[in-house]
């Protein structure tokens, strides 16, 4: 059975939350899914970009990246789509175009290198794309050029760009990538770090979100992480990878008084403590009493890589009187004055300034 993986977004090297287990995690799911990917004897390996969270990765990452790349490539070949996380303008600022002197199975696709074209089986592969750009114009452009090639067995364009309708703001619209589809037999992107179909293509030629190896913020809680295997060049399957189990738990609590507060919270953390890894917990509540009894401190809770207690307490009256203070020039000076800044003219003026543009005409 022929097989091509694909593996996008690790994020190697971040440390998230400046937590120093999440970067062992991240080496833990990259490595996690290379195992996995191997043992499926793939012929061939895409890497989708955002390998590395930094343009200068941190130095145990990049040798974790480069060896496993190495062991790769001593088997089978590798291509690399530069992510955004990679790059910080120009080709020259990003060391991804540097891993192709490595070894000689590994390629990676930019502008100066578009075209990679192999033979896996009985068939010869074109795996097209480029790094990520910044701007929609030249991202639609290189599009259009990239599309122009002389067709093999299977084309595969490989991106990580922003798409129209996943995110905004965007660098590849519907219109431009539904006007190159059919050249495709395949369409992957990095960047979304969902695994997805690209419902709006699919009526065209298959694409889809890689999907990410470990996810970057609790934004993605609800996310699985994995990988792609094309199978016998039909068949499109997500393998899931291990990752640090992550929960995003969203309350309101309507009424409490401190203490009943601080107990839920107890309560929420207790359940999922040796279950979750990474938590987060945000309660809107209405305090019945004094807003400095509830627990501010939860860094004692043991069992957490990431804890992450937020609590809302709704505006009551004495909020809301608040807002029928009239700025003026004379309180922001007051201010300045009042809060020990006397000596910040600078951002005095920069004050003034703003109220002046923004607010100096309002009057109730
Ligand atoms: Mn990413």
């Amino acid at each position: 059975m022929t097989t091509i993986c694909c593996i996008s977004d690790s994020h190697l090297g971040y440390r998230h939350r400046m937590k120093k287990q999440r970067l062992l995690d991240y080496e833990n799911s990259f490595q996690g899914a290379i195992s996995r990917a191997m043992e499926l004897n793939p012929s061939l390996i895409i890497f989708g970009g955002d390998l590395v969270h930094h343009p200068r990765p941190e130095p145990k990452s990049l040798r974790t990246l480069i060896k496993n790349l190495i062991g790769i490539a001593e088997k089978i070949p590798v291509i690399i789509c530069i992510g955004n996380h990679e790059i910080e303008g120009h080709l020259g600022t990003a060391y991804t175009p540097i891993f192709s002197d490595l070894h000689e199975n590994i390629h990676v696709l930019s502008t100066d290198n578009p075209h990679i074209t192999l033979d896996i089986g009985e068939k010869r592969v074109g795996v097209h794309g480029f790094q990520y750009l910044r701007s929609r114009r030249l991202a639609e452009e290189k599009l259009l050029e990239v599309s122009r090639f002389e067709p093999n067995d299977y084309d595969i364009l490989c991106l990580h760009q922003g798409i129209e309708r996943y995110l905004n703001p965007f660098e590849l619209s519907l219109r431009a990538l539904r006007e190159v589809a059919g050249k495709f037999n395949l369409i992957l992107s990095g960047h979304v770090h969902k695994h997805q179909e690209i419902k709006e293509l699919m009526d065209i030629t298959p694409a889809y979100y890689i999907g990410s190896t470990e996810r970057i913020s609790f934004n993605e809680a609800g996310n699985s992480t994995g990988f792609i295997a094309l199978r016998e060049f039909s068949r499109v399957e997500f393998i899931p990878v291990r990752s640090a189990r992550m929960e995003s738990v969203k309350e309101n609590l309507g009424m409490m008084k401190p203490e009943e507060v601080n107990r839920a919270i107890e309560e929420i953390i207790r359940e999922r403590r040796g279950r979750i890894e990474c938590l987060q917990i945000r309660i809107d509540v209405k305090v019945d009493g004094d807003y400095f009894d509830l627990r501010h401190d939860w860094s004692q809770e043991q069992g957490f890589k990431i804890l992450d207690v937020n609590v809302l307490p709704s505006a009551g009256e004495e909020f809301r009187s608040l807002e029928r203070i009239n700025i003026s020039k004379d309180l922001i000076e007051d201010y300045f004055e009042k809060s020990g800044m006397h000596d910040r003219n600078d951002l005095r003026e920069v004050c003034k300034g703003l109220y002046e543009r923004y607010a100096g005409g309002f009057k109730r």
